[in-house]
C-alpha cells in the first residue's frame, strides 16, 4: 500500500502512497483546469451507493472512453491527482474519461467494508461482491456520462489490482481492457498476509490497523518505539495483539487468528475463482515488490493456460511495489538500474497498450516484456517464462561455504545453527521502523544482505567468482534437505548477486564523482521465499516435522530474469528467522499459532544438509547449455 499524497494518486490507478513520497514531482503539461471534476455517488442493485469521482477533459473533441479504477484508500480530491505529477501524461494525451471508486465502506462510500469480499453466491440472486458493483457502475457510467465511446478500461495497483481480477469474474460486455497490476493472488501462499502460511506479522498487524481502524481514514499503527524489532519482540507470543492492542476488533486480525491453515484465506484466491479471461488483461509485475510481487506471475500463468486469443499480456521489471508509477524507476534503493524504465513502461507499454483496445490503435506488444536485469535490458518473449534455450541446472551447497554445478561425493554433510526465537533475524537493517508510512520499507529487498551474512543464524555458501555469465530467466526453485530438533520450524531460502569487491574500479563514474553508493561486494537478493515446515506437504492440514530427520522442503523462489555478470558470485543464504515481517515460528508444534503462549518458543538446532542422498541445491533456469 501507498501513502499519503501518494495514495491519492494511487487512488487514480491507483498508486501506493509510499512510492509517492520518494518521487518529486514531475512537471506535466496539463493544468487542473484541462479537467472537469465531478463527484457521484452511483448506485448499487441494493440500494447502496458508491462515491465516485469523474474527471473528464473539458475540451475533448469526440466520445471517449473511460480508464475506471476502484479502491479502498480514497478517491482524488481535485484533478491535481492527475496533472501534478505529470506520470499521466500519455494517457492524458490519448484522451480518457478517468473514473474513480472507493469500494462498499470505505470513505463516503455506504455498505460494509469486508476485506478482499469473497465472490458472491450467485445462487442468490440478492448477493453482491465487488464483481458486481464493477458492474452496475459501468452500467450507470455509460447511461449517465454524456460523450462516452461505449469502452471501459479498469486498471489498479494491489487491492485495486484485486479490484480488477474481481470486475473480469463476470465482466460488464463494455469492459474492454483490464491492467491488472500487482494484484495478490492466495493470501495464504504468497503476497501480502502469508507465504506458504508463515504469517507476515508487521505487515498483516499494521494492515489490519490501517484499513479497520476506522471507515473514513487510513489509520496507521501508533508504535510507543522507533525500532519495531523491539517493539513485535516485546510484543510477545501473538496471542497477546488482541490481549493488548486490538480487543477483538479488527475483523482482519481475528480472522488470522482463527484461520491459522489453507481453508477460509481460499476464497480470496484469485486462480481458484478466475481461471480464463474474455478481456484483455496487462498483467504487471515488480521483482522487488516488497507486498505482491507473486500474484501477478500467478495470475498470468493461470490465464495463459486458456489463452487462445492471445489476450493475457505480462510484464515484469525491478520495481517495487507500483514503482511503475514511479518518476523514473531508474533507481531502486542504492541499485541503479540503467534507464528510466518506469517512464519506459508508462509511454511504450501501458499507454499503447490501453490506446489498442480502447482507441483502436495499432498494437506490436509481445505476450511477455520483462526488464533484464544485470545486462539491464528489455526482454520481449512469446511466453512467460520462456522455455526455448533454457537448461535447469542445480547449483549445489558444499562444503567451506562453497556453491557449485556439481553435487558433493561427502556422506552425512550438513551445515548447522541455533535457531533462537528470541533472538530472531532481523529482515532489514535496524532500526525497522513501521511498515507505514515510513519509505525504508518499500527498499528492503534490494538491502545489502552482508547486515546478517556473519550472524550464527544464518548459512552462506557461494560460488568462485564466475568466469562468465550466468543467465537466469524463468522459475528459481529452492530443494532444501534439512533437519531440526525442534518439531515446527521456518525455512528461508535467500538467492544472492554478490558484487566483485572491485566494483568501484569497474565503476569509475559512480565511485570518483561520487554520484552512486559503492556496491563493492554488495549482495544484493535476487529471489527469497519463506516456507513454514508444518505446512511442507498439505497447507491445509499441517503436521508436526520429526525432531532430527533428514526432511525435504521444496520452496518456490519464483520465476525471475537475471544475468549474474562475470566476475560476481552467486550465493544462497539459509536462516529459520526472518523478523517482524515474518512471525517466529514457536519451533514446537502447537495447534494454532496464533494462540500460542510465550512458554511455546522454543530454541532448535538446525542442520542443512550437503551430502549424497541429501543433496540441497537451487534449481536454476539457465540460458543455453
Ligand atoms: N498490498 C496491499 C493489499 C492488497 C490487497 C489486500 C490487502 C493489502 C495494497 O497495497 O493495496
Amino acid at each position: 500500500m501507498i501513502f499519503v499524497k501518494r495514495i491519492l494518486l494511487f487512488s487514480l490507478i491507483t498508486i501506493p502512497a509510499s512510492l509517492l513520497a520518494q518521487a518529486p514531482p514531475v512537471q506535466s503539461k496539463y493544468k487542473p483546469e484541462y479537467f472537469t471534476f465531478q463527484e457521484v455517488m452511483i448506485p448499487m442493485r441494493d440500494g447502496v451507493r458508491l462515491q465516485t469521482v469523474i474527471q473528464r477533459p473539458k475540451n475533448a473533441v469526440g466520445p471517449l472512453p473511460m480508464l475506471f479504477a476502484r479502491t479502498p484508500y480514497g478517491v482524488p480530491e481535485d484533478s491535481n491527482s492527475l496533472t501534478e505529477s505529470g506520470l499521466f501524461d500519455d494517457l492524458i494525451a490519448d484522451g480518457y474519461i478517468f473514473v474513480s471508486q472507493n469500494i462498499r465502506g470505505r470513505f463516503k462510500s455506504e455498505g460494509t467494508f469486508i476485506m478482499q469480499r469473497p465472490p458472491r453466491d450467485k445462487n442468490d440472486s440478492k448477493s453482491v461482491d465487488e464483481c458486481t458493483d464493477a458492474y452496475d457502475t459501468i452500467f450507470w457510467l455509460l447511461k449517465n456520462l454524456p460523450d462516452n465511446n461505449g469502452r471501459v478500461g479498469m486498471w489498479g495497483i494491489s487491492y485495486p489490482g484485486w479490484l480488477v481480477t474481481q470486475a473480469l469474474l463476470d465482466p460488464h460486455p463494455a469492459l474492454k481492457a483490464a491492467s491488472e497490476q500487482a494484484s495478490p493472488d492466495d493470501m495464504f501462499i504468497n503476497d501480502d498476509f502469508h507465504h506458504n502460511g508463515a504469517f507476515r506479522l508487521s505487515y498483516g498487524f499494521e494492515y489490519s490497523a490501517l484499513l479497520e481502524s476506522s471507515k473514513e481514514k487510513n489509520t496507521n499503527f501508533d508504535f510507543d518505539q522507533y525500532d519495531t524489532y523491539s517493539w513485535y519482540l516485546g510484543l510477545g507470543a501473538l496471542s497477546n495483539a488482541n490481549q493488548r492492542y486490538f480487543h477483538g476488533k479488527l475483523p482482519t486480525w481475528n480472522d488470522f487468528v482463527e484461520h491459522p491453515n489453507h481453508d477460509f484465506w481460499k476464497q480470496h484466491s484469485v486462480t481458484a475463482y478466475l481461471k480464463h479471461t474474455t478481456v484483455p488483461n496487462l498483467n504487471v509485475a515488480g521483482w522487488y515488490d516488497q507486498e505482491d510481487f507473486v500474484g501477478p506471475t500467478r495470475i498470468y500463468a493461470t490465464l495463459k493456460q486458456t489463452d487462445t486469443d492471445h489476450l493475457n499480456y505480462f510484464v515484469a521489471g525491478p520495481w517495487n511495489h507500483g514503482g511503475w508509477m514511479d518518476k523514473s524507476g531508474r533507481k531502486l534503493g542504492d541499485i541503479d538500474w540503467g534507464s528510466d524504465i518506469s517512464g519506459y513502461y508508462r509511454s511504450h507499454i501501458l499507454a499503447p497498450w490501453f490506446a489498442h483496445w480502447l482507441h483502436d490503435k495499432p498494437l506490436t506488444e509481445p505476450a511477455a516484456l520483462t526488464y533484464q536485469t544485470g545486462t539491464n535490458v528489455w526482454k520481449s518473449y512469446d511466453e512467460w517464462p520462456p522455455r526455448k534455450g533454457i537448461t535447469d541446472k542445480k547449483l549445489y551447497l558444499r562444503s567451506g561455504g562453497k556453491l557449485s554445478f556439481e553435487p558433493s561425493p561427502e556422506q552425512d554433510a550438513f551445515d548447522s545453527y541455533i535457531s533462537d526465537p528470541a533472538n530472531p533475524v532481523p529482515y532489514r537493517n535496524r532500526p525497522i521502523t513501521p511498515t507505514y508510512p515510513a519509505p525504508a520499507w518499500t527498499t528492503w529487498l534490494v538491502q545489502d544482505q552482508r547486515f546478517v551474512e556473519r550472524r550464527p543464524d544464518v548459512l552462506s555458501w557461494q560460488t568462485d567468482s564466475l568466469v562468465e555469465d550466468v543467465t537466469v530467466t524463468g522459475d528459481i526453485i529452492a530443494d532444501l534437505f534439512a533437519s531440526t530438533t525442534g518439531s515446527d520450524g521456518d525455512w528461508i531460502v535467500k538467492l544472492i548477486d554478490v558484487y566483485p569487491e572491485d566494483y568501484q574500479k569497474i565503476n569509475e563514474e559512480d565511485a570518483t564523482k561520487g554520484t552512486g553508493p559503492v556496491l563493492n561486494g554488495y549482495q544484493l537478493m535476487i529471489a527469497d521465499e519463506i516456507l513454514r515446515g508444518r505446512y511442507r506437504n498439505s497447507l491445509e492440514t499441517p503436521a508436526p516435522i520429526t525432531p532430527n530427520q533428514v526432511t525435504e522442503y521444496r520452496i518456490d523462489l519464483h520465476p525471475n530474469d537475471h544475468v549474474f555478470l562475470k566476475g560476481h558470485r552467486i550465493m544462497v543464504q539459509v536462516q529459520s528467522t526472518w523478523f517482524p515481517l515474518y512471525d517466529r515460528n514457536p519451533q514446537k508444534f502447537v495447534d494454532n499459532i496464533y494462540k500460542a503462549i510465550d512458554a511455546d518458543y522454543v530454541k532448535a538446532t538446525q542442520r542443512v544438509y550437503r551430502s549424497k542422498g541429501a543433496a540441497s541445491s537451487v534449481e536454476l533456469p539457465v540460458v543455453g547449455k
